[in-house]
């Protein structure tokens, strides 16, 4: 019993020496000391021993359990510390490594345009309004006094959807829409995407368009006069001169351009201002009485003005672009600029 005891001893510890794996050192476990392990079964044989040599027997049968025991321990534990090292490894991450590039966003330049803008009539007490930019014939023409013969709705310069759907080509009819819901006084601005079959090196088929309405008793052309000056040299600087230039509008009586001097040159003349030394920014006037009319205000009691300006060309103008298609093909190397 004593050499088998010895034998099961060797064969245990090179069974231990051989597991890796945390089952096969539970195997080797549940194998010699388990409930009906080797080692176990041994010890319940112990009746078969002369008696002379139980104690012996017995104190041998604990000390190669306990011999066992710290060994599975010991291999456990050594395994446990291995597996740390190996998901260390694999997880190894070299803090030395320069950083990834992260591409973020940023405003693009029409949209600081629109925001400063706005920023600007807000402080005017306008409010900023927005409308559908699929758009009923009724809004985009008729309820501002454009005629059905007038060469704007032509197809050459609208995108027509349907015989009476068209794609915007200003953002007023935002503002009829508003005047049909709210009475006077009227004070807001909208800005928004508008379309026109155009494409050249200062047109493109979409571009961004800000248009403003005020209407009260007793507003004159001292008022709109009064309120674009002061925009304009918030946008441009104090010191930018203006000009108010005779112009014609279906939906103003009496219609102004304004032009500022030109930012390029100072008004000498260059070749963005085409030698005159002034350029055009924005169109304006007095609300057209029929406008009224449509919209249900009475033109005996209230009188307005408003305008319209194109933002990608103010854009242009105050960042000095020369294409205004580079603001649409999104290379990043031109938009990081702004
Ligand atoms: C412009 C020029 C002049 C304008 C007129 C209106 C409305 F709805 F009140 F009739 N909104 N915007 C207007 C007037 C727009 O753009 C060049």
């Amino acid at each position: 019993m004593i050499s088998e005891l010895q034998q099961l001893e060797k064969e245990a510890l090179a069974e231990l020496a051989a597991a890796t794996l945390e089952e096969q050192i539970l195997a080797v476990r549940t194998k010699y000391l388990g409930r009906k392990g080797l080692l176990t079964g041994l010890l319940r044989n112990i009746a078969q021993v002369p008696d002379t040599e139980k104690p012996l027997f017995g104190k041998r049968c604990n000390e190669v359990k306990d011999i066992l025991n710290a060994r599975i321990e010991k291999a456990l534990e050594l395994q446990s510390s291995r597996k740390k090292d190996e998901v260390l490894q694999k997880e190894k991450i070299d803090v030395t490594l320069p950083g990834r590039f992260v591409a973020y966003g940023r405003i693009h330049p029409v949209i600081q345009v629109r925001r400063e803008i706005c920023a600007i009539f807000a402080s005017f007490g306008f409010s900023v309004v927005e409308g559908p930019e699929v758009e009923l014939d009724y809004y985009n023409f008729e309820a501002l006094n454009i005629p059905k013969d007038h060469p704007a709705r032509d197809m050459q310069d609208t995108f027509y959807i349907e015989e009476n759907i068209v794609l915007r080509t200003h953002t007023s009819p935002v503002q009829v829409r508003i005047m049909e819901k709210v009475k006077p006084p009227v004070r807001i601005l909208s800005p928004g995407r508008v379309y026109r079959p155009d494409s050249d090196i200062s047109h493109t088929p979409m571009f961004h368009q800000m248009e403003g309405l005020l209407v009260d008793k007793g507003v004159s052309l001292a008022d709109l006069k009064g309120i674009l000056t002061a925009f304009l040299k918030k946008v441009f600087g104090d010191k930018t001169t203006l000009r108010f230039r005779p112009s014609f509008f279906p939906f103003t009586e009496p219609s102004a351009e304004v032009d500022i001097c030109c930012v390029i040159c100072g008004g000498r003349g260059c070749r963005v201002c085409g030698q005159s030394g002034w350029l055009e920014i924005l169109g304006s006037g007095m609300v057209d009485p029929a406008v009224f009319e449509n919209v249900g205000y009475d033109p005996e009691t209230y009188s307005g003005f408003a305008f319209g300006l194109g933002l990608e060309r103010i854009a242009m103008l105050k960042y000095g672009i020369s294409d205004i298609r580079l603001f649409f093909e999104n290379d990043m190397r031109f938009l990081k600029q702004f």
